[in-house]
């Protein structure tokens, strides 16, 4: 049985606060570039781009970026790629905000941040999640926090994106 926590409303709600609370932080879009997390994480970081583009009128580069080459939780073969971002960027000194659907044990964060070492040294790297369901296992938290959803380990969080799965929601069911 599922339940739906966040509808289509409150998720394009909580996706512009997001883009408002970044142009805060960052005092505008300057030297900003987001990047999102495969495979949501990116569609997420991809929309915030836009609104950001919209509201500050300036050109906001998203890059997105697949880190099962640097999880430490998973056991790695050889052949795995090394390109873990869908284009060459740097990151020196820029501001970068990372973007990812939920929140849980930080691993991915730590995975991506690993990743992100080989593409420069930015100014400064956030943390942007549409979900943060508690159970850390690392020091790792979120800058900007779409909807704190307080889990049980044996819940899942299931996040919907309408570019993928042709709708917009967050459910919340037993595992
Ligand atoms: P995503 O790539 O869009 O984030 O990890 C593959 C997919 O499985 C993820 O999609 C994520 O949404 C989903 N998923 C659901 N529960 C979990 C979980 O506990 N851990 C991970 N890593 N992925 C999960
Ligand atoms: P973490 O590494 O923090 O444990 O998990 C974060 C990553 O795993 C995110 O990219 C997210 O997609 C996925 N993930 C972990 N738990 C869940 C969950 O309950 N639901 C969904 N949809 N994704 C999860
Ligand atoms: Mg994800």
């Amino acid at each position: 049985m599922s339940k739906v926590v966040v509808d289509k409303m409150a998720m394009q709600r909580a996706l512009t606060r997001i883009t408002y609370e970044i142009i805060e932080k960052n005092k505008g879009v300057n030297n900003l570039v987001l990047v999102g997390i495969k495979t949501r994480g990116f569609y997420l970081a991809k929309r915030i781009a836009n609104r950001l583009e919209k509201l500050e009128n300036k050109n906001v580069p998203v890059v997105g970026i697949d880190v099962t080459k640097y999880r430490d939780d998973i056991t790695h073969t050889q052949d795995e790629p090394d390109v873990v971002t869908d284009q060459n960027i740097s990151l020196m000194n820029k501001n970068v905000i990372l973007i990812d659907d939920v929140l849980y044990t930080g691993r991915t964060i730590n995975a991506a941040l690993s990743a992100l070492t080989e593409l420069g040294r930015p100014n400064n790297t956030r943390l942007a999640v549409l979900v943060d369901r508690g159970h850390r296992e690392l020091p790792i938290r979120a800058d900007f926090v779409g909807k704190n959803i307080p889990t049980s380990k044996q819940e899942d969080i299931r996040v919907q994106v309408n570019e993928i799965d042709e709708q917009d929601s967050v459910e919340i069911e037993e595992k």
